[in-house]
């Protein structure tokens, strides 16, 4: 697909507020800082899209925006994962597992990981419980402007084989640059069918 047509929609706190409508569910999931707005903003092509869900109040918030009406990309920020756990806790953590656990809308989730280091504890839980709760999941790396090609191929392999993950199940992209959109519409398509 092609992010023709973006709009926010809105961000909701709790379950009751989840959109449940007709259209499929696309999540992105990182820890701050990784990239998750810019990522949004460069799939959309718009500057200015995803700061409406940067401002104070709103980053603990699940942001939805519409794509071409045939896809929510919905922002969740933070993990919030106890370390020594592998379910999510805490009154957020709870809004989170909501979101996660049978929703049927959710057709993927891009789990956004800095490509020039190492994914941390809570990558790994994160990725844990998604694989647990049979969701699927593509992992993409953020700012590899930043590093060589090289260097980024070294990381890519050794990112996979700690989290056994399939090479062609990462992405690399670049917000500054604009890499890594059409390979992001094009897994879009196929997990949205
Ligand atoms: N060079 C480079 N910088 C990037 C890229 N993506 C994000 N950044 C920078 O990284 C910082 C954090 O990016 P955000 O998109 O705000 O990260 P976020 O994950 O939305 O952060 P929170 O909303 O705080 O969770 C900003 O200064 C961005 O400009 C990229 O691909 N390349
Ligand atoms: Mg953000």
């Amino acid at each position: 697909m092609r992010f023709i047509n973006a709009k926010f929609i809105k961000s909701a706190s709790k379950k009751q507020e989840f959109i449940e409508d007709e259209l499929p569910q696309i999540a992105i999931v990182g820890r701050s800082n990784v990239g998750k707005s810019s990522l949004i903003n460069m799939l959309t092509n718009n500057s200015k899209m995803a700061k409406t869900s940067s401002t104070p109040g709103r980053t603990r918030l699940v942001n939805y925006f519409n794509i071409n009406n045939q896809v929510y990309l919905v922002d969740l920020p933070g993990y919030g994962f106890a370390k020594a756990s592998k379910n999510i806790v805490g009154a957020w953590d709870s809004v989170m597992n909501d979101y996660f656990v049978n929703n049927a809308k959710l057709k993927l989730v891009m789990v956004l990981l800095d490509s020039r280091l190492m994914p941390t504890a809570q990558d790994i839980s994160m990725l844990d419980f998604l694989a647990e709760n049979e969701i699927p999941a593509v992992i993409i790396l953020t700012k590899t402007d930043k590093i060589s090609r090289s260097e980024l191929n070294y990381n890519k392999a050794k990112i996979a084989n700690m989290v056994r993950f399939n090479k062609d199940m990462i992405i690399a992209t670049s917000a500054s640059k604009k890499v890594g959109v059409e390979q992001i519409g094009a897994f879009i398509d196929e997990y949205i069918k």
